[in-house]
């Protein structure tokens, strides 16, 4: 079984795309392994041969590039650490339903990467004056529905480029130190910290510089905020991700042991780093400080914790929220929109404390 078949700790939501989200206590680690880690894709995985693909650099740049694999890998390397969340995740948990796969919490994780800067490829290429925007090509094509009708189309999307030229925006060929497998990308992928995880381009093949901003289906059509009567014209681009927090532990309907338990899970956002995770144990009556735990890693989760004190028997509704450097703060109710996009409503879980059994 290859890892593309496989990985079954995961929850398969479609098999043509293939899409499978981690049950929450999964997510227990820092870093997700990647037969654990989320997969979205749109079209069936494209076969790509390794020792065929290249990647070419080109549009409104001075020196057109072309990259075979072998090219890529001898140019110096980057490693970090950097989470990627789908902007459907937690649409399941959005009222009134949205349209769209039905990702509960899980579309998410954490992973190494390793590649090349974009920022230094660009370089070399010598992006023109008059450049505002990069695209990223995959060699995954198929069909999409627009308006009824059925479109031919592939995956590409771009980014301003301020952002890709950030340094932080890699071309991965590594997944947690090996190479990236099939359903996350292989050979190359882009992968862009702090953006919601359609800005990383698996099966990357192309970079294209632009002098005019990009307008394509998963640009404009999808990955866009559309609130309820909104006209085309005012429909907002999904970009960065929102601040959020996850519990991994206890899972929704666990019999939590009576006494001391620590609660615990994730937090992130696209602006700025994790300032403060409050929980509830009450039903959010009451909030503590949890307790953040290791350093902050820029573009990674952080681990949260919080030791409650499960001393008396009964029902209860536990609940995280997350706040960001930048002073925002999870919203209670979340704005609707036509997809679910970016549902960062709070995160609750509902455990049962059991009467001390007696010894
Ligand atoms: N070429 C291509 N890149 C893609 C996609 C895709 O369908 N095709 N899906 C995007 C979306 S919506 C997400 S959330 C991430 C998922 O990455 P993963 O499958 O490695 O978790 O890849 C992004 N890159
Ligand atoms: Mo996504």
């Amino acid at each position: 079984m290859t890892e593309s078949d496989g990985g079954a700790e995961l929850v398969s939501l479609s098999d043509d795309p293939d899409c499978r989200e981690t049950p929450l206590p999964a997510l227990d680690s820092w870093i997700t392994p990647t037969d654990r880690f989320y997969v979205r894709s749109h079209f069936p995985v494209p076969e790509v041969d390794r020792s065929a693909w290249r990647l070419t650099l080109e549009g409104e740049v001075g020196r057109r590039m072309a990259l075979s694999y072998a090219d890529l890998i001898s140019r110096p390397s980057t490693d970090s650490v950097v989470m990627l969340e789908c902007a459907g995740n937690s649409r399941r948990h959005v009222t009134p339903p949205a349209e769209g796969i039905s990702f509960s919490h899980g579309a998410v994780g954490n992973a190494r990467w390793t590649g090349v800067r974009l920022a230094d490829l660009l370089e070399e290429a010598e992006v023109r004056a008059g450049a505002v925007e990069v695209l990223a090509v995959g060699a995954d094509y198929g069909e999409e529905e627009e308006e009824g009708a059925a479109l031919e189309l592939g995956y590409e999307r771009s980014l301003p480029l301020a952002d890709a030229l950030d340094p932080g925006v890699l071309l991965a060929y590594m997944m947690n130190c090996e190479p990236l497998t099939p359903a996350h990308g292989a050979p190359v992928r882009l992968i862009v910290p702090g953006w919601f995880g359609m800005a990383s381009v698996k099966w990357l093949e192309r970079i294209v510089v632009l002098s005019k901003p990009y307008d394509g289906f998963f640009q404009d059509r999808r990955y866009v905020f559309i609130p309820s009567g909104a006209s085309k014209a005012s429909w907002e681009s999904v970009t960065k991700l929102a601040v959020k927090s996850i519990i991994t532990q206890p899972r929704h309907g666990e019999v939590v042991p009576p006494g001391e338990y620590v609660i615990s899970g994730k937090a992130w956002t696209g602006g700025g780093e994790v300032a403060r995770v409050e929980v509830s144990c009450d039903g959010g009556d009451t909030w503590a400080d949890a307790v953040l735990v290791g350093k902050s890693t820029p573009g990674a989760w952080r681990i949260w914790e919080h030791r409650w004190n499960a001393s008396v028997a009964g029902h209860f509704v536990i609940k995280v929220r997350a706040t960001d450097s930048a002073g925002r703060t999870q919203p209670d109710p979340v704005p609707w929109n036509f997809r679910g996009y970016a549902n960062n409503g709070v995160h609750a879980v509902a455990v049962e404390v059991p009467r001390r059994s007696e010894r």
